[in-house]
C-alpha cells in the first residue's frame, strides 16, 4: 500500500495519540481519557474561545441532545467528556437559558449508573408527553458494549431546571436481540416520539444493515413498552450507519414551526440523517403516510452530494425541537473541530454548538430556510451602517468601527449588469470542488465578491466568504450562484483543517439581491447565504488575526462592479456557562 504524504502524517499523528479503535464515529484516544488539561490554560488568554457561541468551560463536547422548553426555560443537553479534551467517558451535560443566548450550567443530567448505560450515555431526544412531562430517551452502552435505548423522567417536575433525572427500572426498553436482527453496534440515537391518530407513539432509531442505512421504527401505546415495526420508516442502500436521525413536520403555508405530532394536508415532513461514513448530514423533504408508517421523499437521494444539507461546513449530529412558547422549530448542531488534537490539548477544549437556528420550509417547498434565532440580535451593539457602495472590480473596502473578531455582519450585494457573467461549464457540478479550484485568487467577471473575516494587518491571514455568478450554459437568462467559504489562508498554523467549502444557492440574481450574513466569533465564521437558504460554518484558528488585531473587509475581485449595502455590529459577550 502506498501512502501519500498527508496520509502518512495523519497516520503518525493518530498513532502518536494512541488511537486504538473507532467507535460511534469518534476516535478513541485511550491515553488521553482522564487528563485534566484545561486547568493549565486559563480562558482569559485563549483567543479562540467564542463570545456568543455555546460551549462549556473546558473539555470535549459533541452532539446536542434532547433540546426542549419547559416552564419557559430552554434546556440544552449535550455529549460531554467531563475528564478530557478528546471523546470518551460520555455523559449528558446540561445547561439552561431563558433566551437561547445566555446559559447557566448544571450538573450532568444523565451519566452511567445502571447496567444498560454503564459504558456510556450517548445521544437521544426529549418528548413532551400530553401531561406536559418531559421524557428523555437515549442510547446506553451496556456491559457487552451493545447499544440499547433507555428512558428517564425528571425527579421533580416542579423544578423548572429539571436538574435530576430518574431512569425507569424497566430499562433498557429497546434492545438488539437474535429475533429482531438488529445490529448491536449500530442501533442508536432515538428521535423525539410523535403520537399518531391511533394514539400510538412512534419514534425512529438510526441503524444499518450491511451498508444499508436504516431508520428503524418503534411503536408504543404507553411510552414504556415499545415494539419494533416490521419495516423501517425509511432506508437507503449503500450510505452506511445513520446517526442522529431527525424526523419532523413543516408547514407548507406558514412560517411557523409545528409540534412533532402534527399531520394533515398543510404538512410536509423532513427526514435528516447524519452519515457516520462521511460526517455529512443530508435531509429530504417528503410525505409521511401515518397509517402505513412510511416516509417517501419528494425527490433526490440522501446519500449523494446532490442531496440537501443544513450546512456545507462543520456541522454534524444536529437535532431540532418545537418551541411551543414561540411556535417555531429550532435547530441545534455540533460544530466539530478543525484544530488538531494537540491544538485541543493546548486550548483545553474541543467543539461547540452552532447558534440555534429557526427552520421553516421555503416557499418553493423544495428546501428549508434557516436563520439565527432572533434573540441573538440583542447582543448587537455599535451598528456600523454600510450605505449602498459601489465595489469596483478589484476593490477592497475595510469595515471600520466593529470588533472584527466578534461581530454580526448582514449585507446584500446588488448586480446591475449580469451580461458579462462567465458561462457555467456543465461539468462543474460539485460546488465545493469549484470553490476550492477557484478560491479567491482566480478572478472572474461577477465574483469573487463577499466578505473577508479574520484578516491580519498584512492581509496574510483571511477567511473569505463569497459569491461567484455564472450564466447557465443553455439559457441566457438563467444564472447559477456559487457560495464559498475559503479557509485556505485562514491561519499560518498548518496543523488545522483548512478545507474550502461551497454550495450552489437557489436565488435569481436577476430579480433579487444576494444576501450574506456572517456570525464571526473568534474561531468561527457561521454564514447564511440567500437569506438562509444555504449555510456554511467554518472553524478557523488565525495566528495573527486575533482579538484586536482582526480586520473585516468587503471585497470584489471580479472584473465587474457590484453594489454592497447593509450593517455590521459588534457583538456583546453572552454569559455562557
Ligand atoms: N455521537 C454519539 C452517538 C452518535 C454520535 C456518541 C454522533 O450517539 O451516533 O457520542 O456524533
Amino acid at each position: 500500500m502506498i501512502f501519500s504524504l498527508w496520509q502518512f502524517c495523519l497516520l503518525s499523528l493518530l498513532l502518536s495519540f494512541g488511537v486504538i479503535e473507532l467507535q460511534a464515529s469518534h476516535h478513541v484516544y485511550s491515553n488521553l481519557q482522564t487528563t485534566q488539561l484545561a486547568s493549565t490554560h486559563p480562558q482569559a488568554k485563549d483567543p479562540y474561545r467564542t463570545g456568543y457561541h455555546f460551549q462549556p468551560r473546558k473539555n470535549w463536547i459533541n452532539d446536542p441532545n434532547g433540546p426542549l422548553i419547559y416552564k419557559g426555560i430552554y434546556h440544552l443537553f449535550y455529549q460531554y467528556n467531563p475528564s478530557s479534551v478528546v471523546w470518551g467517558n460520555i455523559v449528558w451535560a446540561h445547561s439552561t437559558s431563558t433566551d437561547l443566548v445566555n446559559w447557566i450550567p448544571h450538573e450532568a443530567a444523565i451519566y452511567p449508573s445502571i447496567l444498560s448505560d454503564i459504558n456510556g450515555c450517548w445521544s437521544g431526544s426529549v418528548t413532551i408527553l400530553p401531561s406536559g412531562k418531559p421524557a428523555i430517551l437515549y442510547t446506553g452502552i451496556n456491559p457487552d458494549k451493545e447499544q440499547v435505548q433507555n428512558l428517564a423522567f425528571p425527579k421533580n417536575l416542579s423544578d423548572p431546571f429539571l436538574r435530576e433525572w430518574v431512569k425507569v427500572p424497566q430499562n433498557p426498553l429497546m434492545a438488539p436481540t437474535q429475533a429482531n436482527q438488529i445490529n448491536a453496534s449500530s442501533f442508536r440515537d432515538p428521535t423525539t416520539a410523535w403520537l399518531g391518530p391511533d394514539k400510538r407513539w412512534r419514534l425512529i432509531i438510526g441503524s444499518k444493515r450491511n451498508h444499508r442505512g436504516l431508520a428503524i421504527l418503534y411503536r408504543s401505546k404507553d411510552f414504556m413498552h415499545w415494539t419494533k415495526a416490521k419495516h423501517p420508516l425509511y432506508s437507503t442502500p449503500k450510505n452506511g450507519m445513520w446517526e442522529c436521525p431527525d424526523f419532523f413536520p413543516v408547514s407548507k403555508t406558514k412560517l411557523l414551526g409545528l409540534d412533532t405530532s402534527a399531520i394533515g394536508p398543510d404538512v410536509k415532513h423532513v427526514l435528516k440523517v447524519s452519515l457516520d461514513n462521511t460526517r455529512k448530514e443530508y435531509y429530504t423533504i417528503g410525505t409521511y403516510n401515518v397509517s402505513k408508517d412510511i416516509y417517501i421523499p419528494d425527490d433526490g437521494s440522501i446519500e449523494s452530494d446532490s442531496g440537501l444539507r443544513y450546512d456545507y461546513g462543520k456541522f454534524y449530529a444536529s437535532k431540532t425541537f418545537f418551541d411551543s412558547a414561540k411556535n417555531r422549530r429550532i435547530l441545534w448542531g455540533w460544530i466539530n473541530e478543525s484544530s488538531s488534537v494537540s491544538g485541543d490539548i493546548k486550548k483545553g477544549w474541543s467543539g461547540l454548538q452552532a447558534i440555534p437556528r429557526t427552520i421553516v420550509l421555503d416557499k418553493s417547498r423544495k428546501q428549508l430556510v434557516q436563520w439565527p434565532v432572533v434573540e441573538l440580535e440583542k447582543l448587537r451593539t455599535n451598528e456600523v451602517k454600510l450605505p449602498s457602495t459601489l465595489l469596483k472590480g478589484g476593490s477592497l473596502h475595510e469595515v471600520i468601527g466593529v470588533t472584527a473578531a466578534q461581530a454580526d455582519v448582514d449585507v446584500a450585494f446588488e448586480i446591475s449588469d449580469l451580461k458579462k457573467a462567465e458561462v457555467m461549464d456543465p461539468s462543474w457540478t460539485n460546488a465545493q470542488l469549484l470553490c476550492s479550484k477557484k478560491g479567491t485568487s482566480v478572478k472572474g467577471a461577477l465574483g469573487p465578491f463577499g466578505l473577508l473575516a479574520f484578516v491580519s494587518k498584512d492581509l496574510k491571514e483571511k477567511t473569505a466568504i463569497f459569491y461567484r455568478i455564472f450564466k447557465s450554459h443553455n439559457n441566457n437568462n438563467k444564472y447559477v450562484v456559487l457560495m464559498c467559504s475559503d479557509q485556505s489562508r485562514s491561519s499560518l498554523n498548518p496543523d488545522n483543517d483548512m478545507t474550502t467549502y461551497g454550495t450552489f444557492v437557489n436565488v435569481d440574481p436577476l430579480h433579487e439581491k444576494l444576501s450574506l450574513r456572517s456570525l464571526i466569533d473568534h474561531s468561527i465564521v457561521e454564514s447564511f447565504g440567500g437569506k438562509g437558504k444555504e449555510c456554511i460554518t467554518a472553524r478557523v484558528y488565525p495566528t495573527l488575526a486575533v482579538d484586536g488585531d482582526t480586520h473585516l473587509y468587503a471585497f470584489n475581485y471580479g472584473s465587474e462592479s457590484v453594489k454592497i449595502a447593509g450593517s455590521a455590529w459588534s457583538m456583546k459577550t453572552a454569559k455562557i456557562n
